[in-house]
């Protein structure tokens, strides 16, 4: 067997007891130095399915998934880390691959529902969401990025040296945390790379990402980090 990552499945959860039981299995633990839950509040069962299982669970201060990013960059000490939220959107296959591509000289890795091969939840559905995300990546990467076109700068599953995530010094405390991030690695020139991604359905539980008020917070992330775009003289 090859030798463990020094890298730690950081699983985000709030409620998501359905997606644990479906997925639990497929999560690679062995493989990895550690796998820790950062948890919401979560009140239906999600916490002790883990902790039976072993794995620390880690509150938050405050809800929000950027709160969480933080609270696992700061309880932790491998050199990597590996955002997976079990809620069954997210193929548990990807985790090492996106920790490969942070041994491969990646500085921020990507699970890409809009790369070549992949599959977005929404393909055979009305697709208001997946357009919605590719503009905001678009802007992203025409405000921000000198480098390779980033297809998803959007989905949580993700992965990055531990050190890199509290040099990005990130401030959100919602969703758009992942937006942050990328763009945040883009104005650095940091090398992104993508692997491609099967989006599946939710295993159960309930969607935390209300469409409008999260568009609206990715829209106040662009404005924030706006200082230092390329287009507007920025840029390193
Ligand atoms: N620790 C933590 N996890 C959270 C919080 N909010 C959401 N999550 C988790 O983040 C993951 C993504 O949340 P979702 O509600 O599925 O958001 P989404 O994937 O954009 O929306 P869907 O397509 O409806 O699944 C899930 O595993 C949630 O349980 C939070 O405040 N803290
Ligand atoms: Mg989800």
């Amino acid at each position: 067997m090859d030798a463990v990552r020094d890298s730690t499945i950081v699983l985000l959860t709030l409620n998501e007891i359905d997606g644990l039981r479906k997925l639990w299995d497929r999560i690679p633990v062995a493989r990895f130095a550690r796998t820790i839950a950062v948890d919401g509040g979560s009140t239906d069962g999600s916490r002790e399915f883990l902790a039976e299982r072993g794995v620390p669970v880690l509150d938050q201060s405050i809800r929000g998934r950027g709160v969480a990013f933080r609270v696992a960059a700061d309880a932790t000490d491998t050199d990597r880390l590996v955002f997976y939220s079990p809620d069954g959107n997210e193929d548990p296959a990807d985790i090492e691959r996106l920790d490969d591509l942070l041994l491969g000289g990646a500085r921020l890795a990507i699970a890409s529902r809009f790369a070549r091969g992949s599959q977005n939840e929404e393909q055979d559905a009305i697709r208001a969401r997946a357009r919605v995300n590719q503009a905001l990546t678009w802007i992203a990467n025409t405000l921000f990025n000198e480098g390779p076109f980033v297809t998803d700068t959007i989905n949580g599953f993700r992965a990055l040296r531990r050190a890199d995530l509290l040099e990005l010094d990130t401030s959100v405390k919602r969703f758009p945390i992942e937006y942050q991030i990328s763009i945040r690695a883009m104005k650095r020139g940091w090398p992104i790379a993508e692997v491609p991604t099967i989006e599946d359905q939710r295993a159960g539980g309930e969607s935390k990402a209300v469409s409008w008020p999260v568009g609206k917070d990715h829209l106040k992330v662009l404005l924030t980090e706006l200082p230092g775009a390329r287009l507007l003289g920025g840029g390193r």
